[in-house]
């Protein structure tokens, strides 16, 4: 299957904290600042700017709901812990996370967690996968910008990743030269249809 159809739904903030009645599942795309979770996006639903992406880490704040095929939900969340952009914002941001994830975890049948390939995970990735494990929701990691990466070092992270994070499913891709991110949207059709 493929996305046909992609639109803008709505930004929730924690300050327009809102109770969600609608039930479509959704895919929840999330990773530390910079690291191409909008870009992703863009590419899985092929637009060129759908999602606002940007050189400047931090710019995604709100929580970026997209309708796919009329009926799905693919969602972009801001990042968790990103120094510079000072304490309070951080943690707005994380609690807006924490608050998104617990809200809807009824609904969200696939978080995707975005890991830089040319850094690698850190300690916060471990954290918010941690996190995920816990809330008992189903987690894909994805290993972003392998274009900048040779064959042999996208190997050994990969499967640093895998030991890391105990074994768990990781997708290296490339959004920039879609390499791989057909593979990505495979599976997720997969477990949106079930
Ligand atoms: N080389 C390469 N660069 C990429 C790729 N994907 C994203 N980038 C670049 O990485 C930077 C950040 O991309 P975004 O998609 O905005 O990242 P983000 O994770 O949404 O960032 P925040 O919203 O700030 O947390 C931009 O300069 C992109 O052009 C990729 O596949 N390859
Ligand atoms: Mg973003």
């Amino acid at each position: 299957m493929k996305i046909t159809d992609a639109v803008f739904e709505s930004s929730v903030s924690l300050d327009s904290r809102k109770i969600f009645l609608d039930t479509r599942k959704e895919v929840v795309f999330i990773g530390r600042s910079n690291v191409g979770k909008s870009s992703l996006m863009n590419a899985l639903m092929h637009k060129k700017d759908l999602v606002k992406t940007s050189s400047t880490p931090g710019k995604t704040r709100t929580a970026n709901m997209f309708l796919v095929n009329k009926k799905y939900h693919y969602t972009d969340l801001p990042w968790y812990g990103f120094a510079k952009l000072g304490q309070e914002l951080r943690e707005k941001l994380d609690g807006l996370i924490s608050w998104y994830l617990e809200e809807k975890q009824h609904t969200i049948v696939q978080i995707v967690l975005v890991l830089d390939a040319k850094i690698g995970a850190q300690q916060s990735d471990r954290d918010m996968y941690d996190y995920i494990q816990s809330l008992g929701l189903p987690v894909t990691l994805v290993l972003s910008k392998i274009d900048r990466l040779k064959k042999n070092d996208i190997i050994k992270t990969k499967t640093h990743c895998e030991e890391m994070f105990f074994g768990a499913r990781v997708i290296p891709i490339s959004a920039h030269k879609d390499i791989w991110v057909k593979d990505l949207q495979k599976i997720l059709w997969e477990v949106l249809k079930s």
